[in-house]
C-alpha cells in the first residue's frame, strides 16, 4: 500500500511520522511557540533531522473554543513557510479548512491537504481534485467552537466510520483516487474521553476503509485526564498512543514531539519484523 502525496509516493509498509507546526498565537500545545516564519521554517527543519516523513503547517487553532482566523490572515501565516520547505526532501501538508487556501497552498508546492473540516466546505473537493496533492479527510462533530459541550453518539465507531467512508466516496466522485486519501477519526474532535478510547480500541475497524489511516493523539487533552499532567508534560503518555495507534492499524501519527516517536516506533518495527 503507498500514498500519492504530491511530488512523493509514500510507502505505507511501515508507520509514517507526520510532525506539527503551528504557526498560530494560540495552539493548544505549542501557541506561539513559532509564531513567525522563521522560527516556524526552523522548527520544521529540525522536525526533519529528527525523522519526520511528514510536516503538517497549520495557521488556525482547532483546539475547543478556538477563534476563527480569517483568510488573509491565515494565508499571511502558512504560506510562506509552506513555500521555504516546499520542494524539500518530505513531503509538506497544509492543516486548512478553507478551500481558497488549499488553492493557494497547493500553489506554492503543498503535496497534501489535511482538513478537519473533511473537504465539505464548497469548494473543498474541487480544489484538491484539480491538484496531485493527498488529503487527509477527519471526522468532527460540531464545530471547535462548541464542540466539546456534551458530544454525544449513539455508537461512536459506527457513525465515525460511516461518516469517513461516505467522505471517501465523495472525494472518489469528485475525482480524488483512493491512493491519495487517507482518513482519521479526530481524536478529540467533539468525543469525550470514552468516545477517544473506544475509537482507539477499536482503530483496526477503520481498516475496512481501504485508505491509509491517521491518528492524532498527540499531547491532547484526553492524555491530560488519564495522566493528570498538563500540556507540556504528555510526550510519555503522547508515545504510548501513537504506539497503540500504530499496533492497532494506523500508517500515519501525528505528532508534536518527532523524535522521542521515531524511537518508540523503530523498536515496535524491529519486533513487528524486518518488512516495517
Ligand atoms: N488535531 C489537531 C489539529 N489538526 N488534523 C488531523 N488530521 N488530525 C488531528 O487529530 C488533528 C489535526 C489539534 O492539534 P494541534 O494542531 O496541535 O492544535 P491546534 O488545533 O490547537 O493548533
Amino acid at each position: 500500500m503507498f500514498l500519492q502525496c504530491g511530488r512523493f509516493k509514500l510507502s505505507l509498509e511501515r508507520p509514517l511520522i507526520m510532525g506539527v507546526v503551528n504557526v498560530t498565537p494560540d495552539s493548544f500545545s505549542d501557541g506561539g511557540h513559532h509564531f513567525d516564519a522563521g522560527r516556524a521554517i526552523e522548527h520544521a527543519r529540525r522536525l526533519i533531522e529528527e525523522g519526520a516523513d511528514v510536516l503538517d503547517i497549520g495557521g488556525e487553532s482547532t483546539r475547543p473554543g478556538a477563534a476563527a482566523v480569517d483568510l488573509a490572515e491565515e494565508g499571511r501565516r502558512v504560506l510562506p513557510v509552506l513555500e521555504a520547505l516546499a520542494g524539500g526532501k518530505v513531503p509538506v501538508s497544509v492543516d486548512t479548512r478553507k478551500p481558497e487556501l488549499m488553492r493557494e497552498a497547493i500553489a506554492v508546492g503543498a503535496d497534501m491537504v489535511n482538513d478537519v473540516g473533511a473537504l465539505a466546505a464548497p469548494g473543498a473537493l474541487a480544489a484538491v481534485a484539480a491538484s496531485p496533492a493527498a488529503v487527509c479527510l477527519m471526522h468532527m462533530r460540531g464545530e471547535p467552537g462548541t464542540m466539546q459541550a456534551n458530544p454525544s453518539y449513539r455508537d461512536v465507531v459506527r457513525e465515525v466510520r460511516g461518516y469517513l467512508s461516505g467522505r471517501v466516496a465523495e472525494a472518489e466522485r469528485a475525482g480524488i483516487s483512493r491512493d491519495r486519501i487517507v482518513a482519521d477519526p479526530g481524536f478529540g474532535f467533539g468525543k469525550n474521553l470514552e468516545h477517544n478510547l473506544e475509537l482507539l480500541r477499536s482503530f483496526p475497524e477503520l481498516g475496512a476503509l481501504g485508505v491509509a489511516l491517521l491518528a492524532g493523539l498527540s499531547r491532547k487533552a484526553m492524555l491530560g485526564k488519564i495522566t493528570g499532567r498538563e500540556v507540556g508534560d504528555r510526550v510519555h503518555a503522547s508515545i504510548a498512543a501513537a504506539l497503540i495507534a500504530v499496533q492497532n492499524g494506523a500508517h500515519i501519527v501525528r505528532v508534536h514531539d518527532v523524535a522521542p516517536t521515531r524511537d518508540a516506533l523503530a523498536v515496535w518495527r524491529a519486533v513487528a519484523g524486518e518488512k516495517k
